[in-house]
């Protein structure tokens, strides 16, 4: 880890992820799904509607990362200090494909073969995917 990544930058910001039963394109999205984020920013995850809850999904953490939790109907906010790749899934709904994907820092990320060769459930891993190819 270089002093570049573990100082907080003064322009980090908070980004809104909204937990949503209808979105633009499917039904049960985070929105937005992918999410670009810097090292020091603060990633909050906001019940827009009911039954939703947002989880880091293991092995989808850079390393030394702790997973974090999120109550059913509650916000859930993740401060992403360490570059990489962070992936997020609704417990209720992981079979029905509500997953994220958090990128943080320009990459290339330490973690991302290790991201891709996660397995999801299939709905799952048809959002995941695409973000994953996207992902740096
Ligand atoms: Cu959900």
């Amino acid at each position: 880890m270089t002093a570049a990544f573990a100082a907080t930058p003064a322009f980090a910001k908070d980004v809104i992820v909204q937990m949503k039963n209808q979105g633009a394109a499917s039904a049960m999205v985070f929105e937005p799904s992918f999410v670009q984020a810097m090292p020091g920013d603060t990633v909050k995850f906001v019940p827009t509607d009911k039954s939703h809850s947002a989880q880091t999904i293991p092995s989808m953490l850079p390393a030394g990362v702790a997973p974090v939790i999120g109550k059913m109907n509650q916000e859930m906010s993740i401060k992403v200090d360490k570059p990489g790749l962070y992936g997020v899934a609704c417990k209720p709904h992981t079979s029905m494909g509500m997953v994220a994907l958090i990128q943080v820092g320009k990459g290339p990320s330490a973690n991302l073969a290790t991201a891709r060769a996660v397995k999801l459930p299939p709905l799952a891993a048809k959002r995941m995917n695409p973000m994953l190819a996207k992902a740096r």
